[in-house]
């Protein structure tokens, strides 16, 4: 499991954006995201690119924290 902080959420549409757009990452799975903790955490089921996060989240208009 991987985690990653998410900063700008603030709130469910944020978590709603950012569930979106980790979902469109290939091997990205079982994805969980807290807003109160600013972080998303996800299963791997093949390796993943952090810089593939990165960019998602950005696209998204978040940042990775
Ligand atoms: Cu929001």
């Amino acid at each position: 499991m991987a985690t990653v902080k998410i900063k700008g959420m603030s709130c469910n549409h944020c978590v709603m954006a950012v569930q979106k757009a980790l979902s469109g990452v290939e091997g990205v799975t079982n994805i969980k995201v807290d807003l109160e903790k600013g972080e998303a955490t996800f299963d791997q089921a093949a390796p993943v690119d952090t810089n593939t996060i990165k960019e998602a989240i950005q696209k998204a208009g978040y940042q990775l924290g």
